[in-house]
């Protein structure tokens, strides 16, 4: 059983198992969570990515696919890469955004993580309205996590994130994480 938290707060201060970085298909660094993640956990953590580009990720990561690196000098176990879609009033790209938080927690299973902690993916630069994200991240999240990962907690970044964030974990349960 996984339990699901909210926590108001800074993702790059988070001491768990896996941090997921809401980051771009380059994996070479950008703003938001990105940015912070990088310059918090120091080179390792670049140099690590861009050896994933010399080798199985030349391209870059497909949107909705995840990787993982040294966390670096962050509290965190491990960086687990995401890259979420950019929003599109024209076509839906929920499936892809759903794939991340999936992917996001195969790779975390893998690594044998128990603590997983989550940005609200795509709802900074790639625009994805928050109460939309915000669904589709608890959904996927309750959906996919499996035994073994005993915690996803979910780090947001202002109060307007955070009141999605619970509004929708309210949804379908009764308010029970
Ligand atoms: N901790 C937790 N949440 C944060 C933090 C933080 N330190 N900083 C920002 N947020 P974003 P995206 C929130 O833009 O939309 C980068 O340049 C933020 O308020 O980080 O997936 C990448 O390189 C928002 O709600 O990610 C990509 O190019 C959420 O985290 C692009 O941005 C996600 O915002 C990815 O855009």
């Amino acid at each position: 059983m996984t339990i699901l938290t909210l926590v108001r707060g800074d993702i790059t201060e988070q001491a768990v198992d896996a941090v997921v970085n809401a980051a771009n298909s380059s994996l070479l660094g950008g703003g938001g969570v990105d940015g912070a993640i990088h310059r918090r956990g120091g080179p390792l953590i670049l140099a690590a990515c861009r050896e994933l580009r010399a080798g199985r990720y030349g391209k870059g990561l497909p949107t909705g696919e995840a990787v993982a690196t040294t966390a670096g000098r962050l509290p965190a176990g491990h960086v687990i890469h995401t890259v979420g879609p950019v929003w599109s009033a024209t076509e839906d790209r929920s499936d892809l955004l759903a794939s991340c938080y999936r992917q996001s927690l195969r790779v975390a299973a893998e690594l044998g993580a128990r603590t997983v902690a989550f940005p609200a993916v795509s709802t900074g630069v790639y625009g994805w309205p928050m109460d939309d994200g915000a669904r589709i991240a608890i959904r996927t999240v309750r959906e996919t996590a499996g035994a073994g990962i005993e915690e996803v907690r979910f780090v947001l970044f202002d109060e307007r994130a955070y009141g999605a964030f619970e509004a929708a974990l309210g949804e379908g349960d009764g308010g029970q994480g």
